[in-house]
């Protein structure tokens, strides 16, 4: 016997939607959580999925988010620097909003960034680089977040978990994506193993005495540890400086200074680059996106997979036979409806 009920991916985002309009959301703030938090739950990240709602609202409730922000296209004429001022609303829409400009200056030189600045932003990245890459680009996103990790060699919480997710477009199948944190584990694992009374992986996290730890509330006390030592601790710090203090916006220490708690979604810009595969590799020898093929066959060969796999495979999954919720979270969303 179990306690599951199916939803279609329709019907949570219907759900989703209410939820956040009901909380004061205007439409186009609430239409892109939705999207983003369904799409974390049909694809079983569970850690971006619906367990983001409840933050996303105390974030609303604390003033530090405007439920009915518009992002705006700042004018940059046929610059390659596409940028949009969250107005701080989310991320998410102001994603949408620059997105078809993006895509267009990408196409015509080769290259281009879009910069949101005064964002709210706890959501995945992979969103964001599979939508580039629908475009027929190559994408590489990333933000800072707050200060929750140590810097390799540190002690105490100064970078934030922050998420680098890059895509390729792939003709006839799923784009190539990877989206990480830049921490051994994003926060929300961390969240989600002490919700579950379950102890972390070792090398996760240290206490706020700088000791190694595996127990979830000394390492939300403490710090949580870059992955792959120094070498995460450098993307992490570059993280900081192309998304945080390149574009001028917030790093993750001041984010935390900002904020003063980690309970609320952290406030500040995102850096999305899109290349043109064509472009970089016009007049040399081969179609890039044929080589590439080349490649993913060569690691498939090997047995290994792609990133990204496990998630397209319970997406096809979500979209054949719904997206199944415990009961304890269907009971989360009719009381988060009812708020
Ligand atoms: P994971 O470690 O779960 O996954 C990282 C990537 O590696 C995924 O693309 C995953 O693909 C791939 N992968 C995992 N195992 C393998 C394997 N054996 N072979 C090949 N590829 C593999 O991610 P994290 O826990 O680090 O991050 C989770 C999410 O948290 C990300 O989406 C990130 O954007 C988000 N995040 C957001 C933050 C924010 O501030 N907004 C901060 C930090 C994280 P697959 O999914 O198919 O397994
Ligand atoms: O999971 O590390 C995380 C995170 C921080 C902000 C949004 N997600």
């Amino acid at each position: 016997m179990t306690d599951e009920t199916i939803l279609t991916v329709a019907a949570l985002h219907e759900r989703v939607e209410a939820i956040f309009l009901n909380a004061g959301l205007n439409g186009v703030q609430a239409g892109a959580l939705a999207r983003v938090i369904v799409a974390g739950e049909r694809d079983a990240c569970k850690s971006h999925g619906i367990y983001r709602i409840e933050g996303a609202l105390r974030t609303v409730k604390a003033g530090k988010v405007k439920p009915d922000a518009v992002p705006v296209l700042v004018p940059q004429e046929a610059s390659a620097i596409v940028r949009v001022d969250a107005g701080r609303g989310f991320a998410n829409p102001a994603f949408e909003a620059g997105l078809p400009v993006l895509a267009e200056r990408a196409r015509s030189q080769g290259l281009a960034a879009l910069v949101i600045n005064d964002c709210t932003h706890f959501s995945a990245l992979w969103p964001e680089v599979e939508a580039v890459a629908r475009e027929g680009l190559a994408a590489l996103v990333m933000c800072p977040s707050y200060a929750t990790v140590a810097p390799a060699g540190g002690n105490k919480p100064l970078l934030g978990t922050n998420p680098f997710a890059f895509g390729w477009p792939r003709i006839g199948n799923p784009p190539y994506v990877f989206d990480f944190a830049t921490s051994v584990a994003a926060r929300g694992e961390i969240e989600l193993h002490r919700r579950a009374g379950k102890p972390l992986p070792e090398g996760w996290a240290i206490d706020a005495a700088g000791q190694p730890t595996t127990d979830p509330e000394a390492a939300l006390a403490g710090a949580m540890l870059p992955f792959g030592g120094h070498k995460g601790s450098a993307i992490s710090t570059m993280v900081e400086l192309l998304a945080g203090i390149m574009i001028g916006d917030l790093t993750s220490p001041e984010v935390l200074d900002f904020l003063g708690t980690t309970t609320l979604a952290p406030v500040h810009g995102e850096l999305i680059l899109a290349f043109s595969p064509e472009a970089f590799a016009a007049g040399r020898p081969g179609n890039p996106f044929d080589r590439a093929e080349v490649l993913f066959d060569a690691i498939l060969g090997q047995g290994a997979r792609l990133p990204s796999q496990r998630r397209f495979a319970a997406r096809a999954k979500s979209e054949s036979e719904g997206i199944a919720l415990t009961g304890a979270e269907i009971a989360q969303l009719d009381r988060l409806l009812e708020k």
